[in-house]
């Protein structure tokens, strides 16, 4: 049966706003947590994902968890560690302890962030292309996916690891008419990845149907996602400001965008 109750972590946050919106038309009621306040629901859980009385008692009863919470960006490595690290790992101690069935884990492009997008007649990037984060964040999706795995191996919970492109209302960059998931294609694909049979852990690419896609999207479309949504037409005005991509700069030429060459954030 499709899960119904769903836990959405992060749901204070950019991500989490827009599924809060789109996801209840696909059938869920959602649990709202968040560090911070959820604006307009004062039922959200206002709890920090150390915090593992608090986490235990969120994902009780609860059909399936998207886990949003986390530290987005990169930062200091003790923060990562905290939040993203430790806090997903209490995560997924609670949903053993209370028997949660599946996990759909936020992944990141920047998991494989090095990864050189294609260029030319290149093959689009495959779902098992080596790992190579970027930041200390994209490590740790790096560690969330092998945690995922561990999981399933050990204690038969199942994740679909979603590695995200850009999920935002629109793309605001040349490099985003790549990787761009549209806010609807992404419920699509939460809801494709919350239904789908016999998942086990499945890492699969997060993004719209793009007319200039990198990345192979056979893995999300084999759980039942069909994305709707394609970039280009933001594509003509996007270039027009922005210029094309330069296969020089190596933030143009690797996946992972300018989280590749970005300074390294204090203390590294
Ligand atoms: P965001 O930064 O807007 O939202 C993250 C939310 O997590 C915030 O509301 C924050 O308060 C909460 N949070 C942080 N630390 C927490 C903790 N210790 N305990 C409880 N809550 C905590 O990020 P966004 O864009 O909404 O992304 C959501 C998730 O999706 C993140 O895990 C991010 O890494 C992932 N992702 C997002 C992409 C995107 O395009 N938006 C692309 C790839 C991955
Ligand atoms: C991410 O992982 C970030 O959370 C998001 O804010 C965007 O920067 C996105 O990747 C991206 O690569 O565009």
């Amino acid at each position: 049966p499709a899960p119904r109750t769903v836990l959405l972590t992060g749901a204070a946050g950019g991500l989490g706003t827009l599924m809060r919106d789109l996801l209840p038309a696909h059938g869920y009621r959602l649990r709202l947590f968040d560090l911070r306040p959820v604006e307009g629901a004062p039922d959200a859980i206002t709890a920090d994902l150390a915090d593992r009385a608090a986490v235990r008692e969120a994902v009780r009863g609860v059909d399936a968890i998207i886990h949003l919470a986390g530290i987005s960006l990169e930062a200091p490595f003790e923060k990562i560690l905290r939040a993203n690290i430790e806090g997903t790992y209490h995560l997924y101690e609670a949903a053993r302890e209370e028997g949660v069935g599946r996990i759909v884990f936020a992944s990141s492009n920047h998991a494989v962030g090095f990864t050189p997008r294609p260029q030319g007649d290149d093959p689009l990037i495959p779902i098992d292309t080596p790992r190579r984060p970027d930041t200390f964040y994209g490590l740790s999706k790096c560690f969330g996916e092998d945690l995922a795995q561990l999981y399933w191996d050990r204690h038969g919970l199942e994740t679909v690891s979603v590695r995200i492109g850009s999920c935002f209302p629109e793309p605001t960059s040349v490099r985003m008419l790549s990787v761009w998931m549209s806010p609807a294609d992404g419920a699509r694909l939460f809801h494709a990845a919350l239904t789908a049979e016999n998942v086990g852990h499945t890492v699969v690419h997060g993004s719209s149907a793009n007319t200039r896609l990198w990345w192979d999207l056979s893995g999300a479309r084999a759980l039942g996602y069909e994305p709707q949504d394609d970039s280009e037409p933001y594509a003509a005005k996007l270039i027009a400001e922005q210029g094309e991509l330069d296969p020089d700069n190596i933030g143009h030429a690797c996946l992972g965008g300018h989280f590749v060459n970005d300074p390294p954030i204090w203390p590294y």
